[in-house]
């Protein structure tokens, strides 16, 4: 976690460098009940992140059992940054609280599966969500109804318990499942979408190629399971 700079950066940009004032105690018991809290929250997600991940592993090492291949080709998880939690509540009009960004993003702890088949994919989510420390919040299947972009994954919200020092406390964890050819077009596609300074006739250009090759890229997706089947089969 890159803590110190966020502590860092937050400290300087908002009343200058600290002074001890002599009093090196009371600074850093004010510092740990200022940011503690904040640490936590992070962690309690991190941990939420780690448990979601090692469920989507063991899934991956059963059921290759069963098919003589990896179902899930990678996994890549994040944390949303404490200035983009920040963002996002202020953008939203929401309340900068603890209990706010817990209550109101859904997608702070982000999962993202990569599998190679797009069999693989809703199979995976069907074994992960009948485990009984997962209820589903939120379900968007964007690989049966691809965004006009051409966007396609399949979009789990899901909530999972972690255990702290505290108790018990149930996470949001977003959780986002594509082929490695949807996670390719995806990357590329996101670059575009953030790109400033983008002459509008070229952005519009390369939507419409982006979403052509969202098709092309479907189309091999679907020809490779079939070439997949017919090896299993033969
Ligand atoms: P970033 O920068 O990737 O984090 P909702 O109101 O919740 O139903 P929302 O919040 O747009 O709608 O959720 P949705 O549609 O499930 O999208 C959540 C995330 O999916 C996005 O996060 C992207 O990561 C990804 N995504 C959705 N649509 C597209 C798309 O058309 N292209 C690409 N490349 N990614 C997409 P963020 O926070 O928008 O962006």
């Amino acid at each position: 976690m890159t803590g110190n700079n966020k502590l860092n950066s937050a400290l300087s940009a908002s009343n200058g460098p600290l002074q001890a004032n002599g009093n090196i105690n009371q600074m850093l018991e004010q510092l740990h009940a200022d940011f503690d809290p904040v640490y936590s929250m992070l962690m309690n997600y991190q941990c939420a992140v780690m448990e979601v991940e090692t469920k989507f592993n063991v899934l991956n090492n059963r059921l290759s059992l069963q098919d003589e291949h990896n179902p899930i080709e990678s996994i890549k998880s994040r944390v949303k940054s404490l200035d983009s939690i920040v963002r996002k509540l202020d953008k939203l009009g929401l309340p900068i609280t603890i209990e706010s960004a817990e209550e109101n993003l859904q997608d702070i702890a982000g999962v993202r599966v990569v599998c190679s088949f797009v069999d693989d994919i809703h199979r995976i989510a069907e074994c992960f969500l009948a485990q009984e420390d997962v209820t589903l919040v939120k379900r968007k299947d964007y690989i049966q109804n691809p965004k006009p972009s051409g966007y396609r994954s399949l979009h789990l919200i899901i909530k999972t318990p972690v255990y702290t020092e505290n108790g018990k406390k149930d996470m949001f964890v977003e959780i986002q499942m594509r082929t490695i050819a949807m996670d390719f077009w995806a990357s590329l596609e996101h670059k575009l979408r953030y790109k400033k300074n983008i002459n509008p006739q070229t952005a519009e250009e390369l939507a419409k190629e982006l979403e052509a090759c969202a098709e092309e890229s479907a189309k091999l997706d679907e020809k490779m399971l079939r070439i997949r089947e017919r090896i299993a089969r033969d």
